[in-house]
């Protein structure tokens, strides 16, 4: 079995690319990525010398690129991870978001179609289901939710969804898509709510909480993430969707006192900042589907997830500090510079 895993420079990418190293060792896993701000080659540096694995620097937008490495490679399934994935990044360029996020998906499902695939899986989001009511704890997402995006990055990957079920529906291409809630873990980039507050915290620097820190989100472990992905692509059926999510709805706010706690930090560290444009309240996940078809749960609590998750920017200060000491201190001062 050959697998392109495309995005795997990055976080959940890098975690999935691991994962079918560890449980498969006679599969073929090739990751091809561009290496965006986000993507980073240290992140693989464990497995850039297994000869089963083989990195490749290129687009998912440069068709001849991804046809070239199909001729070469004659993968059996590709998993595409990679994307634009920070919404406060959307908001502030969106360009780039429908370019990587729905044209390159729509070169790699050509390149799926002209030399043949047993699936091609697109990993997706829970927020192109928009969100919900902080007042109605009785509503989740399912699989039949309607699509109501609010984001520009969310409307690129609801985007991409739909183009996945045209390429079925249209071509016959064996698809899947997984919509997944918010995931934590290691080599987690430094510009997202929970390894920005372990680093701001260890830094003594103040944590920018948008709002008022209600709104909410269902966190899972990345490891529980990479399993269900694995069992989607060996086991779930094409032209479905599979909601993921770990019924661990958290305020961000409470989060961040969490992280506080952990680290033992000051909560006076905390600092309300000018919230998020078009801010979702509240995304959770029901998982039902997934379970019932494919006997998946999550097997990490948040409670031991997030300590394994402290323990790790602790003994892996290197990365992230390489991280923030670069370009992405630009970043970090025009977005929260003057907020
Ligand atoms: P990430 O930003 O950490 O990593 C994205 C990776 O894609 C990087 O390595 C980057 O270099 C690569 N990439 C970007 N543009 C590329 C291009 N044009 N060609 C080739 N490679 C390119 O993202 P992540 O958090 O690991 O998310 C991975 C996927 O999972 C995304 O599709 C995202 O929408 C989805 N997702 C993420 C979460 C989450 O909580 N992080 C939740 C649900 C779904
Ligand atoms: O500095 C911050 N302060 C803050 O209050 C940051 C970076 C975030 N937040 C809030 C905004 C959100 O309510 O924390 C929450 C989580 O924010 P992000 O980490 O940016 O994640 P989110 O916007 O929920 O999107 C994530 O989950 C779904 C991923 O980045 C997406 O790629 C995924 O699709």
């Amino acid at each position: 079995m050959t697998i392109i895993v495309t995005g795997g420079a990055g976080f959940i990418g890098s975690n999935f690319v691991f994962h079918m190293l560890g449980k498969y060792p006679d599969y073929r896993i090739i990751c091809l990525d561009c290496l965006t701000y986000a993507g980073n080659l240290s992140t693989l540096k464990s497995v850039m010398d297994n000869p089963n694995f083989r990195f490749v620097k290129e687009d998912i937008t440069n068709r001849e690129a991804v046809y070239k490495l199909f001729e070469e490679e004659k993968p059996d399934m590709v998993v595409n991870f990679a994307a634009e994935s920070h919404v406060d990044r959307s908001i502030e360029n969106p360009e780039i978001f429908l370019n990587t996020n729905i044209l390159g998906t729509a070169v790699l499902m050509d390149a799926c179609r002209k030399y043949g695939i047993k699936r091609y899986h697109q990993v997706s989001t829970d927020e192109v289901y928009g969100d919900l009511p902080l007042d109605r704890p009785d509503l989740f997402f399912t699989e039949e939710t309607p699509i109501h995006t609010s984001s520009p990055y969310s409307s690129s990957k609801a985007g991409a969804d739909l183009l996945v079920l045209a390429y079925h529906r249209t071509y016959g291409l064996p698809v899947s898509i997984s919509r997944c809630s918010n995931n934590y873990g290691p080599y987690h980039f430094p510009e997202k709510l929970i390894p920005l507050m372990i680093a701001n915290a260890l830094h003594d620097k103040p944590l920018p909480v948008y709002g008022k820190g209600e709104n909410v989100r269902d966190w899972l472990y990345v490891e529980d993430h990479c399993r269900a992905i694995d069992l989607v692509i060996h086991k779930g059926r094409e032209g479905e969707v599979y909601n993921i999510g770990g019924h661990n709805e958290m305020r961000n706010i409470d989060i961040v006192k969490m992280i506080c706690k952990e680290l033992g930090k000051p909560e006076s560290l905390i600092t309300y900042v000018t919230d998020r444009k078009g801010h979702d309240m509240r995304y959770a996940i029901d998982p039902t589907k997934i379970h019932n078809e494919l006997g998946w749960l999550p097997e990490t609590k948040f409670a031991d997830g997030i300590k394994k998750t402290i323990k790790w920017y602790l003994e892996n200060q290197e990365w992230w500090e390489t991280i923030i000491s670069g370009e992405y201190r630009n970043y970090y001062e025009k977005m929260y510079g003057n907020r």
